[in-house]
């Protein structure tokens, strides 16, 4: 019996409901905005509509299609966070329902079909696809296997080898692609229903993968197909650090390959709830949602006017942004290059500029080098390379940045050097453009007050490779205008970057926090634990390398230069980081830093632990009367990950950081975080904050007044509460740019 849902007419279009193509072609659109998500809500009605087609007895044929611009983007991700109603329908009851018509059913998609809506494609006769569209199964980024048939019918139809490759990827491929595959029988340019409708007229013979074909496509040999899940197991990683679902995957494939279609489905359908409650799981969807939270922007953070006692902008949804239809970068070093290669990926025509020509000829070389690279890679084609270089203008004159709708400066972090471009670019590029910087500490502001526009200064921070590396932080000013800040989060839209706002503080989200986890790995190595031992833990904790591993890639004399602009609160109680930077240990590049290098070993990039290192740690400890301490790995654990957790409530306290989840994605995006724990913040939820609270009282006593827990912290914890479940906003009372007027 399938509840109804008295509020479906209101919530759902006329055309869910079907409508009655010629001859007996029922096309069944599939219309939830904004991705056509298949609800327990929406799939009931869907059933119902199903049904009633099937009953129709003047219904030959049904086709699928999609409203909003696509065809669907799964189950909804929602639902899987309650328990499941009683008498619920699920997409399950939906794919049961088409199996069991003896209907040919055809799937017309337009659009993005991901999830439980291949799933749905992949029930019906029939598939086809216009070029546009991108199919996909990603579940796995979800920490999740597809579980509504998808990983039994997918192997019959493909093979298990080639099916495995689809589902552990997660991506969504390209119609072509997928057709080479086999997953689609039909590209069509036109107009894919009418094409659907006029196929189902010539009533296709059945080809349905079901319970009646229960043998699997020939990709590899029937007798091959379980060794290739064996290899499959070791190839992804290990279940406890991030390859949890991955495993289950395979084990559902394996269910493929060797049970009939019925229990197939019935271990998927086990496999997959195991998954939907597994902390992986969790963690990830979590992780899905505060991405797509990151551009809601609250206005109680934007600019305030006090002598009109309000908010400058007041209302942030008609903020339109502007267009940015070029760039320019200032400063044609690794980061400019990077930052101008980026404009060029996503099509914007841009302009890089820098005082000298030898440095002008430098970027060009390394700009064209990496494009160069990416063709031998096979990344891009000679013509898109070509097109991209192309689109980079390398100079020495400056006035070429007079018609730029947005500069990005990338000179050396100095504030005095920042200000005097800013002031120099504020003369020459046309008012109305927009001016960031890619400084990655300091004062936004103090750079806005050298120019005429503050409203249109703004940080754009981006992470080394700028052209590769996700994360881009947008620095507000306390002038920064909310059509400065909507432009930017287009603009990362752009660019293809997860975009977090972030107040003006030293070192934003990211590198503030980082710099307090420094902190701790530098005050165990002095306490004497290896530099080797701390990254292994945090390594074996998820990271795809430790904190002394990350200094050296990132370079030595970087991480002193930050040290000497953040004064007394720097990392260190010795003078460790100055004797490697005065020795030319500046880390990886100079092939020794906190570990040795050796191009032999891990083509120069596998840190090979030093004694030297040690025994300099220990010379410099006993001269600062550090007593050696032994430490267990949980100990190390904690320190650096509750030294980034304490950091991260002060920054939402202070409203550098607009929510948790921003945080998260942060660290994941930009510092390795792994993303099965969800990042800093949710991985302290899933401690318990009690817990987090109370070993940092610990470590307050124990080393200093750097331990102090932030109010926030204090607040959670006494409250028994979680950081998930407090907001920041309706307790503090804002100031412009990031200030706090009280923290009551
Ligand atoms: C699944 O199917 C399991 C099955 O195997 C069977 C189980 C039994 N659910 O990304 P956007 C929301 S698991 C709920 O900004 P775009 C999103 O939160 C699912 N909500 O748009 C946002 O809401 P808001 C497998 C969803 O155009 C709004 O839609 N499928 C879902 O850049 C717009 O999203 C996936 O993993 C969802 N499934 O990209 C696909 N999808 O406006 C996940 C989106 O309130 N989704 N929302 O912030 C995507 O990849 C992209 O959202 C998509 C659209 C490509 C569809």
């Amino acid at each position: 019996m399938i509840p109804a849902d008295p509020s479906f007419d209101e919530v759902y279009p006329e055309s869910s409901r079907g409508t009655q193509g010629d001859k007996g072609v029922r096309v069944i659109t599939l219309d939830n905005p904004p991705v056509n998500a298949l609800s327990f809500a929406y799939c009931a009605k869907l059933y119902e509509t199903i049904e009633a087609a099937h009953a129709d007895d003047s219904v030959e044929a049904i086709v699928f299609s999609g409203a909003n611009g696509l065809f669907s983007g799964g189950a909804d991700v929602n639902d899987f966070n309650s328990e499941l109603p009683a008498g619920a329908v699920t997409i399950r009851d939906v794919i049961r329902a088409v199996e069991l018509s003896i209907k040919p059913h055809i799937a017309a998609i337009d659009g993005v079909c991901l999830g439980g809506g291949l799933e749905l494609a992949l029930a019906c006769d029939y598939r086809i696809a216009t070029p546009r569209s991108k199919l996909g199964l990603p579940e796995i980024r979800l920490g999740l296997l597809p579980g509504a048939g998808g990983t039994q019918r997918l192997p019959r139809l493909i093979g298990a080898r080639a099916g495995l490759e689809f589902m552990l990827k997660g991506s969504a491929v390209p119609a072509a692609r997928v057709l080479e595959l086999g997953i689609l029988d039909e590209l069509v340019e036109g107009d894919v229903v009418e094409r659907a409708i006029s196929l189902a007229k010539e009533i296709p013979p059945k080809r349905r993968i079901s319970a009646l074909e229960a043998t699997i496509a020939p990709d590899v040999p029937m007798q091959a197909a379980p060794f290739v899940v064996a290899q499959a197991h070791k190839m992804v990683p290990p279940e406890e650090n991030g390859g949890f679902a991955a495993h289950k995957l395979i084990d559902a494939v394996q269910a493929a390959v060797e049970l009939p279609f019925a229990f197939g489905i019935a271990r998927e359908a086990r496999l997959f709830d195991e998954l939907v409650r597994s902390k992986a799981s969790l963690a990830l969807r979590h992780l899905f949602f505060a991405e797509r939270e990151l551009d809601k922007i609250p206005p109680v953070i934007l600019p305030f006017d006090s002598a009109q006692g309000r908010l400058a902008q007041d209302d942030t949804e008609s903020v339109q942004p502007l267009t940015v239809g070029n760039a320019g970068v200032v400063g044609a070093g690794t980061m400019g290059s990077g930052i101008a290669i980026t404009f060029a990926q996503s099509g914007t025509p841009v302009v890089i500029v820098d005082t000298n020509e030898e440095a002008v000829d430098k970027a060009r070389q390394t700009v064209m080098g990496m494009f160069m690279y990416q063709v031998q890679k096979g990344r891009l084609t000679q013509e898109e390379a070509w097109q991209r270089g192309q689109s980079i203008t390398f100079t020495d004159d400056w006035s070429e940045l007079a018609d730029a709708d947005l500069v990005v400066e990338a000179v050396f972090e100095d504030l005095d050097v920042k200000r005097e471009v800013f002031a120099k670019l504020d003369a020459i590029v046309k008012p109305e453009g927009l001016l960031a910087s890619n400084t990655s500490t300091l004062d936004i502001d103090a750079m806005a007050a050298a120019t005429k526009r503050p409203d249109k200064v703004l940080g754009l921070h981006f992470f080394v490779p700028a052209n590769i590396m996700p994360l881009l932080e947008i620095v507000r000013g306390r002038a920064t205008s909310a059509q400065t800040l909507a432009t930017a989060f287009a603009i990362g839209k752009t660019l293809k970057k997860k975009a977090v706002l972030s107040g003006n503080a030293f070192g934003f989200i990211g590198n503030r926090m980082i710099f307090d986890y420094m902190r701790e790995a530098f005050g165990l190595a002095e306490e004497g634990t290896a530099p080797a031992r701390v990254d292994a833990v945090m390594k074996a904790f998820g990271f795809p390398m430790g904190p002394f591993a990350m200094s050296d890639l990132s370079g030595l004399d970087i991480g002193l230069h930050v040290q000497k602009l953040q004064g007394k609160s720097g990392q260190g109680r010795t003078n460790v980081l100055e004797q490697l930077v005065e020795q030319k240990r500046l880390g990886q590049k100079s092939m020794a830093g906190f570990f040795k290098y050796d191009k032999a070993v891990g083509k120069g990039r596998e840190p090979i632990a030093d004694p030297v290192v040690e025994q300099l740690f220990a010379q410099e400890a006993r001269k600062a009367g550090i007593a050696p301490r032994v430490v267990t790995d949980r100990e190390i654990r904690e320190r650096l990950l509750y030294a980034l957790i304490n950091r991260g409530a002060y920054l939402l306290e202070e409203a550098v950081a607009l929510r948790t989840g921003d945080i998260d994605i942060v660290f994941v995006y930009g510092y390795g975080f792994p993303p099965h724990r969800g990042g800093p913040m949710w991985y302290a939820d899933e401690v318990g904050i009690a817990r987090v609270y109370e070993r940092i009282r610990e470590f307050e006593a124990a080393f200093g007044p750097q331990w102090k827990p932030s109010a926030l912290l204090t607040r959670v914890a006494e409250s028994g509460g979680t950081f998930a479940a407090s907001s920041c906003f309706d307790k503090l009372s804002m100031t412009p740019g990031g200030g706090v007027a009280s923290g009551a």
